[in-house]
């Protein structure tokens, strides 16, 4: 933490736009893009942001959505807002992204697959799948109401928050309703269908030679590694469980190909991880690919699917492990934009964003909630915290010693 150190805090600048939480994919489908609003509310009660500054991409003042609680209106909320505006540090400016359009998801996607999203919808999605274009598949991926919107606000966000970080007017980026990894060129895939973090990535590279992703969902990043599999620009670095278990790609022996040969890195994993099992691996695989590979900029996904308790997951992750992910990546000053991604818990998915834009304003939050719109979906305790279960950890030290190594291996034969 940045507490009581003479650190410059980072200027972060958080993208929410707050219609997402309105898309449903369907009644009973895992991914409740709800979560992110969840989120926001808890961000917003927690102080975390700056309420003057605040302005959509497109010159709108932004609207704070629905709030309750702290900064209110009365002369003691006052000073607590001016205090907590004397050190901008610990708040961050927030803008509604812009909507994506589709020329710029075509910078990835085909134009075809794109057109596909705009026009799909409930009605038409089996007759336009039966029609040859394979591009939404089965329960994972309906044709719900809205679909292309809800797109351009994740990639827009994505977009937005790299254009943010490239202009140099702020460190730190972040877009909770970002990180659809799974994304194809032309094809939708576990629940996502555009994928922003490519798009934000290839805005990145417009200034910088080489740029770092890490995904810290407990699925491979597979989307992500595909688009840039052959380039030495990116190196994609994923932690994820592997051995039956979507998407089924990841092996640690996959490590790119061409001149991406070596710049592919895969942390496969067992099931029932712990902080400490999780970090030992984490912590020295990431520092050497800094040390090494010394990116201009990182992508963070941060898939909350890693956290115990995860509907989806399997993984042993408690909010404290799952954080220190981002203050570890933080820790190297490079700019960062931080993104969402799978969590299927969805309390637990508000807890982990909130802890984590925390981390990056360089804040340190009281474990007690404070009172939000969603304040009953946190009882019976209402307090900050992802509990570890009892569940057995499938990754003995061995294990995780022989992955590291290999993926050490992997990474001296880089050009250094
Ligand atoms: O396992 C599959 C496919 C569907 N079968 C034909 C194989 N899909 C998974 C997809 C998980 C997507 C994770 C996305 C992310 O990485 C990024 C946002 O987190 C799946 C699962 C599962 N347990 O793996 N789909 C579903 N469960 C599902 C359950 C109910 C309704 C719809 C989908
Ligand atoms: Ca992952
Ligand atoms: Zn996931």
């Amino acid at each position: 933490s940045d507490e009581g150190t003479s650190k410059p805090s980072r200027r972060v600048a958080y993208y929410y736009d707050q219609d997402v939480g309105n898309y449903t994919y369907y009644l009973g489908h895992p991914m409740k893009p709800h979560r992110i609003r969840m989120a926001h509310n808890l961000i917003v009660n927690y102080g975390m942001c700056d309420e003057e500054a605040g302005e959509s991409e497109d010159g709108v003042r932004k609207v704070n959505d629905g709030t309750i609680g702290l900064l209110g209106g009365g002369v003691e909320e006052k000073m607590v807002r001016n205090e907590l505006r004397g050190s901008r540090s610990k708040t961050m400016q927030v803008f509604r992204p812009r909507r994506a359009t589709k020329a710029e998801m075509t910078r990835f996607h085909t134009d075809e697959y794109i057109e596909f999203l705009e026009n799909v919808t409930p009605e038409t999605a089996d007759a336009m799948t039966g029609g040859g274009v394979r591009c939404l598949i089965g329960e994972d991926c309906p044709a719900f109401e809205g679909l292309f919107e809800f797109c351009s606000i994740s990639a827009g966000g994505s977009l937005g928050g790299a254009e943010r970080l490239n202009s140099g007017a702020a460190d730190i980026a972040i877009n909770w309703a970002g990180g659809l990894h799974h994304a194809k060129k032309t094809e939708a895939s576990g629940f996502c269908y555009v994928n922003d973090i490519v798009l934000g990535i290839l805005e990145l590279l417009r200034i910088h030679p080489r740029v770092l992703y890490i995904d810290v969902d407990v699925h491979h990043g597979d989307g992500v590694e595909e688009a840039f599999y052959s380039t030495d620009r990116v190196m994609t670095c994923s932690f994820h469980r592997f051995g039956e278990f979507f998407p089924g790609t990841g092996d640690v022996r996959d490590v790119g190909m061409k001149r991406g040969k070596g710049y592919a890195v895969n942390v496969p994993l067992r099931d029932g991880i712990t902080d400490d099992s999780f970090q030992s691996i984490f912590k020295p695989v990431i520092q050497h690919i800094m040390d090494y590979f010394r990116p201009g900029a990182v992508a963070l996904q941060m898939g909350a699917d890693s956290l115990s308790g995860d509907k989806l997951g399997g993984f042993n992750l408690t909010l404290e492990g799952h954080a220190e992910c981002a203050r570890f990546v933080k820790s190297f000053n490079v700019p960062v934009i931080m993104l969402g991604g799978g969590g299927y818990t969805t309390k637990n998915v508000a807890r982990a964003w909130t802890k984590e834009t925390a981390v990056m304003c360089g804040r340190e939050l009281s474990e007690d909630l404070p009172y939000n719109q969603y304040m009953e979906y946190y009882g019976p305790r209402y307090k900050l915290e992802v509990l570890p279960n009892n569940t057995d950890n499938h990754n003995p030290p061995e294990y995780l010693e022989k992955i590291k190594v290999q993926v050490l291996e992997n990474l001296r034969n880089l050009p250094h």
